[in-house]
């Protein structure tokens, strides 16, 4: 299987996050992306190849040109009004607030598009956010090319954002851009498949009236988990749309036999669906050791995860989102690529 990377990703730096109450060091760092990159290369996956550049347009197919304007230009905005550092919002909307309207000033607008505090732009958050889409989009069109499937080793990941929001450690939604594309060469369906722990609402949020593109979730229940107000079972779609969202919610302590049940309903659906190219949201947060996660799946259980997808026979896309427990994250990313290309 070809791999997609840039090294550019080591552009974006988080100084830190707010997370369970306090400012911490960020779990989401650039050692992620080399360790893993590192593996493909030491399991001989197959070659690694630069993404190539990419118009705008790709971005905008999945987002609202506001937010992507905000991202790129949003460090030095921050400077000029005597702030130091990395931009980070300290307030949020919520029930009532005008959500319409874009406001002008810079820490108004970060109140607008970033819904967390854990997401912070650097003043090289921009070009590291700009490869990984590129990563994704390059990737694609290996897939759409004929390759039966690669893997786009994006960071930033993007799952978590939205139309004309960021959040969740993502900025741009590297997959649905890369569904995008797929559907630009042809693709007349789609299935996203999300296996990240935490539920990718910024992919639901792009494709939810959308009967072209049927998203499956697998992710931890948002009563106790990250997102937290998306997620929930009862959301199917809406529209031309309904019907074509799946969630699968799990509670904290899930073991592997009962995800592993959750993973073949989801395959199940996209099987039903006959989705011309399948996209991976690939998460391997879900790992008993991550340190902000709460299900037990093991090293060896990616490769069953890879092996069960291959089943589907369907062209696919391996999108890196999640994962951080840092020693590990090389060994069960590349384990799924590995039983997927060994089934
Ligand atoms: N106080 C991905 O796995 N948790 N993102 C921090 C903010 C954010 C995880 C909450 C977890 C985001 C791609
Ligand atoms: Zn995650």
């Amino acid at each position: 299987m070809r791999t997609v990377f840039s090294p550019d990703h080591r552009l974006h730096v988080s100084p830190g996050e707010f997370t369970f109450g306090t400012f911490v060091p960020a779990f989401e760092k650039p050692e992620r992306a080399d360790l893993v990159h590192a593996r493909v290369l030491a399991t001989k996956l197959g070659p690694v190849e630069p993404p190539k550049p990419q118009p705008r347009n790709a971005l905008l197919a999945a987002h609202d040109p506001g937010l992507v304007d905000f991202l790129e230009h949003a460090h030095p905005r921050w400077l000029e009004i005597g702030r130091t550092g990395a931009a980070y919002p300290s307030s949020f909307f919520t029930r009532g607030m005008r959500t319409e309207r874009v406001p002008t000033g810079i820490e108004a607008q970060l109140t607008f598009y970033c819904f967390d505090g854990a997401t912070p732009i650097t003043a090289t958050t921009w070009a590291a956010v700009k490869s990984s889409a590129e990563t994704a989009l390059t990737a694609a069109d290996l897939v759409s090319g004929g390759e039966k499937a690669a893997f786009a080793l994006c960071r930033p990941p993007g799952h978590h954002a939205g139309h004309d929001h960021f959040g969740g450690y993502c900025f741009l939604n590297n997959a649905a851009i890369a569904v995008r594309r797929f559907t630009e060469k042809g693709a007349k369906r789609v299935a996203v498949l999300d296996i990240d722990y935490h539920h990718g609402n910024g992919t639901q949020n792009i494709f939810y009236r959308d009967a072209d593109v049927f998203v499956v979730n697998i992710h931890g229940d948002p009563n106790q988990e990250y997102p937290y107000l998306l997620g929930f079972a009862d959301e199917r779609g809406a529209g031309a749309g309904e019907g074509f969202n799946l969630n699968l919610p799990l509670p904290w302590g899930t073991e592997v036999p009962i995800w592993m049940g959750a993973l073949e309903a989801g395959l199940a659906a996209i099987a039903d669906y006959a989705p011309d190219a399948v996209v991976v949201s690939l998460g391997v947060d879900t790992f008993i050791e991550d340190p902000i996660s709460q299900f037990r799946l093991t090293s060896s259980d990616y490769l069953t995860v890879g092996a069960r997808i291959a089943r589907l026979g369907l062209p696919t896309l391996f999108v890196m989102e999640g994962g951080y427990a840092v020693e590990e994250v090389g060994i069960n990313a590349v384990n799924v690529l590995l039983g997927f290309e060994g089934a």
